[in-house]
């Protein structure tokens, strides 16, 4: 009877150290909302591809460097300031031209080494233009 009375107090012991130990285990399901399957599944915003002619749009400088307009071609958004600066020693003046290829008023006047000049565009089109002293410079703006 020793023996029995002992594991039984084990026992005892056991419940109650069990009981201690885990009383979250005791408590009711009932803080788990009971309707998860309702809850609407985030559908993640398709994102939008940003397409490469937009790129360069928040860039909206042109280096004129070694008798070159860089980048040669810019597409910007409408309403964008566009500005070029003469990193060259030498003098260049933009002039744009219209679709048959005459100048236009949208003139730089000359610019000295270090000067810049900007435009803004506020109508979306594609308007080429070229330096007047150097007049196989060309380039391009397109305007979206
Ligand atoms: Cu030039």
């Amino acid at each position: 009877m020793r023996i029995h009375g002992l594991a039984f107090s084990l026992i005892i012991a056991a419940v109650i150290i069990a009981g201690c130990t885990q009383p979250a285990a005791i408590q009711p399901p009932q803080t788990i909302p009971a309707t998860p399957s309702t809850v609407p599944v985030q559908t993640p915003a398709t994102p939008i591809p940003t397409p490469i002619s937009q790129a360069t749009v928040s860039a909206n400088t042109i280096t004129i460097k070694n008798f070159a307009f860089d980048p040669q071609r810019l597409t910007v958004n409408t309403g964008s300031i566009v500005r070029w600066e003469n990193r060259d020693n030498a003098p260049h003046r933009i002039v744009f031209i219209d679709s048959a290829g005459r100048d236009t008023d949208v003139d730089s006047s000359v610019l000295s080494s270090s000067q810049s000049w900007s435009n803004r565009f506020d109508t979306p089109g594609t308007y080429d233009y070229y330096c007047k002293i150097h007049p196989e410079m060309t380039g391009t703006i397109i305007v979206v």
